[in-house]
């Protein structure tokens, strides 16, 4: 008998029955919304020049990065997506200066939702991977509109992350605090097909990634970790390592839950003051909660990803050193050591 397999969907309703969980459907719906934007920027993605999608736009967003067309194009399409159908109440993007409500007249859902929708855009223009952050937190009860501040809460109160890698395939993957699943999209079919059921990041890796252009800058426990990393065999960490960097975030945590490794985005000291280079809501959380849900660990260097204090303004910055367990924490003993 041919099967088309379990969608994302039927996927996300399973679950909710197998743990007992009264389901009204908005959550099922919510992810729905965010998987049509993820669908319709693939499609994009990956007509490229023929879109007429390549190039910049002309403007910079919050963190004064050059925008790109498709980051403006992609920021509208989930948008549109999570708008709609009365499942979010509000959003954040890395591409918007302030938190977006909701147009008059449309019903305000349970959930706000935070998203990067193109990280590693300058990719795009070069035909390499891109990709879609997110993450879902419950709205406040009783507001009509969320302000700042709801958004500004510890990931640990994330109730689901997720990714789209706009790669070779468009993969979907997915926690909402169960573990960790890849979906695949069929793209005969229009659907999200789990292919990857709960995906664990290997204990022990031999592979780093970290832009080494930055080296001069970066805090000298990063520094020290970095040096006996090259040492190789014959240095104190007594094994070779392979270093890869795909500069799109998605690509680096995507590879790492396929076969282990780590991904430093260290404190430097251009970006101490700030805390950090990455943005804590729409790559740090996030992505901190799928890794921790992959059996893998997600640090500052000095404490939890998920328990770093929100300080209200959307697009804090934050240090990031994340992946295989065992060698998070050899580099976190880097920095115990000062
Ligand atoms: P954008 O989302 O602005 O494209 O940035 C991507 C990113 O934040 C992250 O995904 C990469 O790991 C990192 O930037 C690469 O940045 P550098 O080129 O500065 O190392």
């Amino acid at each position: 008998m041919y099967t088309s397999g379990t969608t994302l969907s039927t996927f996300i309703i399973e679950e909710k029955r197998r743990l007992g969980e009264q389901a009204t459907g908005e959550f099922t719906g919510l992810l729905n919304d965010i998987s049509i934007a993820c669908k319709s920027i693939a499609a994009l993605v990956n007509k490229g020049a023929l879109a007429g999608v390549l190039g910049v736009a002309g403007s910079e967003n919050a963190m004064g990065d050059a925008q790109k067309k498709m980051d403006l194009i992609a920021n509208d399409l989930f948008i549109n997506a999570l708008q709609n159908n009365g499942h979010c109440a509000g959003m954040a993007s890395e591409e918007l200066d302030e938190i977006l409500t909701l147009p008059e007249g449309k019903v305000r859902g349970s959930y706000l939702v935070t998203f990067d929708p193109l990280d590693g855009s300058s990719n795009m223009d070069i035909n390499i991977d891109v990709g879609a952050i997110f993450s879902v937190l419950k709205a406040p009860k009783g507001k009509q509109d969320p302000t700042a501040e709801d958004f500004s809460r510890a990931g640990v109160e994330q109730i689901a992350a997720g990714y789209c890698l706009y790669g070779p395939s468009t993969m979907f993957v997915l926690t909402t605090g169960n573990g960790v699943n890849g979906f695949t999209l069929d793209t005969t079919i229009g659907e999200f097909i789990l292919t990857h059921p709960e995906m664990k990041v290997p204990e022990t890796t031999q592979e780093f990634a970290i832009n080494a252009s930055n080296q001069r800058h970066w805090e000298p426990a990063v520094q020290r970790y970095f040096a006996d990393c090259l040492a190789g065999e014959e240095g104190p960490l007594a094994k070779n390592y392979n270093m890869r960097w795909v500069a799109a975030m998605v690509g680096e945590v995507h590879r790492i839950l396929c076969r282990g490794g780590v991904f430093l985005y260290p404190i430097d000291e251009r970006n101490r003051d700030a805390g950090g280079k990455l943005r804590l809501l729409y790559e740090g959380n996030p992505m901190a909660m799928i890794m921790e849900q992959a059996g893998g660990l997600a640090s500052t260097g000095y404490g939890r990803i998920m328990e770093v204090a929100p300080n209200g303004d959307p697009h804090q910055r934050v240090a990031v050193i994340m992946g295989s367990k065992q060698e998070v924490e050899t580099i976190l003993a880097y920095h115990d050591a000062g």
